[in-house]
Formats: C-alpha cells, sequence, structure tokens
C-alpha cells in the first residue's frame, strides 16, 4: 500500500505532523500519538527535535507577512518538537480533521485542539494543509531515509482489501 504503488488503497498519501513545544511540555504526546495510531493511519516517521529559528521560519514561511510570524518562530523553536509522518487514505485532509480548527476557542470538541487546546498561540500541534505541503513539509523536517516503510499487519483489517 505504500504511495505510488498502483495497489488497491488508491488515495494512500503521507501527512507531516508535529507537537510544538507546548504539546511536549504538557505530556501530550502519547495523547496525540494514539489519536492517530487508534484511526488506523500508519506512523511512518517520528523524531524529537529542538528546530532553529531559522528552520521555524522557512517552516513558516507562508506566514511570514503575518503580526505573529516572529513570536509563532520564536516559540516553535523555543523548545522539543515532535516530528511525525503519518501514512494512509485521506490522512492529509482528515488529519486537519482529528486536529481540528487553528484557533482552539472554535475547534469542535472531539478534536485534539478542541479537547487539548484553549488559545490559538498555544494550540500544540500542525498539521499539512495539503498535498503539495504535506510534501514540502516532510521533505524539510526529514531524510528520505528516515521515512519507513512497512505492511503493518493491520492493514487488511483497516482497508479490508488483500
Ligand atoms: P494551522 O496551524 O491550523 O494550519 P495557520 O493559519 O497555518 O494554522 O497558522 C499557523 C500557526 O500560526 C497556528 O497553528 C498558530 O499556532 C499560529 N497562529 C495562527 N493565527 C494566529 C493568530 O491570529 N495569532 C497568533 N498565532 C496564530
Ligand atoms: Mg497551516
Amino acid at each position: 500500500h505504500a504511495p505510488g504503488s498502483g495497489g488497491a488503497c488508491c488515495r494512500m498519501e503521507r501527512t507531516f505532523i508535529a507537537i510544538k513545544p507546548d504539546g511536549v511540555q504538557r505530556g501530550l504526546i502519547s495523547e496525540i500519538v494514539s489519536r492517530f495510531e487508534r484511526k488506523g493511519y500508519k506512523l511512518v516517521a517520528i523524531k524529537l527535535v529542538v528546530p532553529s529559528k531559522q528552520f521555524a521560519e522557512k517552516h513558516y514561511h507562508d506566514l511570514k507577512e503575518r503580526p505573529f510570524f516572529n513570536g509563532l518562530c520564536d516559540f516553535l523553536s523555543s523548545g522539543p518538537v515532535l516530528a511525525m509522518v503519518w501514512e494512509g487514505e485521506g490522512v492529509i485532509k482528515y488529519g486537519r480533521k482529528l486536529i481540528g480548527a487553528t484557533d482552539p476557542s472554535k475547534s469542535e470538541p472531539g478534536t485534539i485542539r478542541g479537547d487539548l487546546a484553549v488559545v490559538v498561540g498555544r494550540n500544540i500541534i500542525h498539521g499539512s494543509d495539503g498535498p503539495e505541503t504535506a510534501k514540502d513539509e516532510i521533505a524539510l523536517w526529514f531524510q528520505p531515509k528516515e521515512l519507513v516503510s512497512y505492511t503493518s499487519n493491520e492493514e487488511k483489517w483497516i482497508y479490508g482489501v488483500n
């Protein structure tokens, strides 16, 4: 079921998900990882890193004109970030649904930000917002050899294909 393998899962894709320093410091790693894991997505890369300010600016380059850009990049580079790549059918779009709206005061209950965060400047998690950003963000945070391709025993139960 690897992306592009031409297998039965035509929409198999990968997204970049990161637990920001607030989520890590608050002990929410296992809570957040388990939501993606229990859903049925497959973890293909994971590492704990403290990004430099310059790296944070690259990650958020789309937002450089926004008034909160500098504070946002200071914050992302202020401590450990759990960087991950998750794989699954529709994971880019549905991963954003699991995460919830950018501003936790508007995120639905049941979403990660809705359940676990209060203000937009400390919304604990990042997720790629589309196929292009997913590709770019995975390439920014991970080297190709850090992405692990493997068959999960559960796939046939999650997708119902042989
Ligand atoms: P997203 O994380 O839901 O994709 P973006 O609009 O891409 O939201 O913004 C990136 C991050 O910038 C947000 O997750 C949040 O941490 C921060 N941010 C967005 N809007 C504001 C704001 O109005 N004030 C402060 N921080 C903000
Ligand atoms: Mg975004």
